[in-house]
């Protein structure tokens, strides 16, 4: 009886232990993907190194996908890891293998061929594959016109995808798909004229159309797709949840927009045609004043790449030119301004940029204290282009509107009031072209981001020439080996 008792006392702790434990078992079974992402404290995330997605700069990492991974990254509290793969079917690969990475941020489009390998998730970035011709050669203008061409693709990418597809339809198409190249290593070989074609989506190519004067669009190849993040096909749900919802987040709250504006942006502010304008330019015509850009700004203590974008906004870089006003060279000094600087000859263009560089900062430093940056830079712009005087009588408008006149924000739109009467003749300095500052400050800003994207960051004491950079392209050596282009 004790012994009966006993055990089944024995048996009681033995199943109330087992039953415990197989409790305890279903409690601590495997942590979610999240879970474990937040207790190891890092977003392991694969990507690809190229200038759309994420490369080095000298200021260390960047790049469209970068930020974004970066700030959901931030979002959940942990640290950013980037691996890189080498092509996309080591990409796609990667994941879902344990200790690899959880996440692919690559401008990845949705793939049927990859739906049993990922699961993507909601879209963040409209692209439009695009087929891409040289200048001056037969442009194709339909999926017939690539037969006979010389094509080269990714390898593994949705447009090989594409291609393979349309030869069913056109069993002569030939192309190749190389892995040991990058969208700007295709599209280089376009510009100069190594390949007839090659497909590159819409977003890559408007990053890139400052890189390559002879680069063109000649038509998209179907539809617009979505760019998408992808995780592991085995994985549960809990990190695509969190993803999604973060993507959402973003494109709320103007993040995404902020990103796409900044990368993606170039073509859409200076239009096609302006933004292989101005990659000619840039190739042919910046490297000629490039040093006394420099040197004078050296000399000033300012940025060398906001006086070209002056010198750019004035001339296109030319140093002949003259305006109706009669304001000339490089700068576009008036013949007060000139003297004021010590320039004799403003056709000349060191002349000009030593004169332009010197009057610039001059008027910044005469600017009223109470003004801060970045708004004392585009207030010292517009006096550059308009003078103080009516720059002072603009601010003086805006405190009358209750606007703020140290903002370049609120200053702004009082200035096109300059050239209307009912405004101008309460003003000290009167009638002024107050709508031409504007443009004027826009249209810098612009060139200056372009120019801080394609050149390498001043380096303290640095007069060297020719700097400019496709960024990611010499992934194995530090940027500021990069060869001129
Ligand atoms: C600027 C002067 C300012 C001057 C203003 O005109 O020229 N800036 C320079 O010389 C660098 O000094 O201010 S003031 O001295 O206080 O009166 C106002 O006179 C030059 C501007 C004029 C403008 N481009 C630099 O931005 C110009 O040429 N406009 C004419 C355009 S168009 O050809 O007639 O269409």
């Amino acid at each position: 009886m004790f012994a009966h008792t006993a055990l089944r006392q024995r048996c009681a702790k033995w199943l109330f232990a087992t039953g415990l434990f197989l409790l305890l078992g279903a409690c601590v079974e495997k942590p979610s993907t999240l879970e474990r992402v937040k207790e190891d404290g890092v977003l392991r995330v694969v990507t690809r190194n190229s200038p759309a997605t994420y490369f080095q700069d000298r200021n260390g990492e960047t790049g469209f996908e970068y930020e974004l991974v970066q700030h959901f990254a931030d979002d959940l509290g942990v640290k950013l890891q980037i691996e890189t793969a080498d092509n996309l079917d080591e990409l796609y690969g990667s994941l879902g293998k344990p200790a690899g990475p959880v996440l692919a941020a690559a401008g990845l489009v949705s793939s049927a061929r990859r739906q049993a390998q990922v699961k993507y998730s909601h879209p963040y970035l409209e692209v439009t594959p695009q087929v891409i011709y040289r200048n001056g050669r037969p442009r194709p203008t339909e999926a017939k016109g690539l037969v006979g061409k010389k094509i080269m693709v990714l390898k593994g990418s949705s447009h090989a995808d594409q291609l393979a597809e349309l030869k069913k339809q056109y069993p002569a198409l030939q192309y190749e798909e190389s892995d040991a190249v990058e969208v700007v290593d295709l599209l280089r070989m376009v510009d100069e004229g190594q390949i007839d074609l090659t497909l590159v989506d819409s977003n890559e190519l408007a990053m890139n159309q400052v890189y390559f004067p002879n680069v063109r669009v000649a038509f998209d190849l179907g539809e617009s797709r979505d760019q998408r993040w992808a995780v592991a096909a085995g994985e549960d749900n809990s990190l695509l949840n969190e993803i999604n919802e973060f993507l959402d987040k973003s494109q709320k709250n103007g993040t995404l927009q902020r990103l796409k504006d900044r990368y993606y942006g170039h073509v859409d502010v200076l239009g096609y045609v302006g933004a292989y304008t101005f990659a000619q330019h840039l190739q042919q015509r910046l490297p000629k004043y490039e040093k006394h850009f420099k040197s004078y700004a050296k000399v000033e203590q300012v940025d060398w790449r906001l006086l070209a974008a002056i010198g750019y906004q004035e001339s296109m870089w030319q140093p002949e030119v003259t305006s109706k006003t009669g304001v000339r060279g490089l700068m576009m000094l008036t013949q007060r301004t000139a003297q004021a600087m010590g320039v004799s000859n403003r056709l000349d263009p060191r002349q000009s940029i030593q004169g332009g560089a010197k009057y610039f900062m001059k008027i910044k430093a005469e600017l009223d204290d109470s003004i801060q940056e970045p708004d004392r830079t585009w207030f010292a712009l517009a006096a550059y282009n308009v003078g103080s005087g009516h720059l002072e009588d603009a601010r003086t408008l805006a405190k009358r509107e209750k606007l703020n006149p140290n903002k370049w924000l609120d200053v702004k739109k009082m200035l096109p009031r300059l050239a209307q009467k009912q405004w101008y003749r309460q003003t000290k300095y009167g009638y002024a072209r107050g709508g031409e500052p504007v443009h004027f400050v826009a249209n810098i800003r612009r060139y200056y981001d372009i120019l801080t994207w394609v050149t390498q960051p001043q380096l303290e004491g640095e007069v060297a020439e020719g700097n400019l950079h496709v960024p990611g392209v010499n992934k194995d050596k530090p940027a500021e080996q990069s060869p001129p282009m």
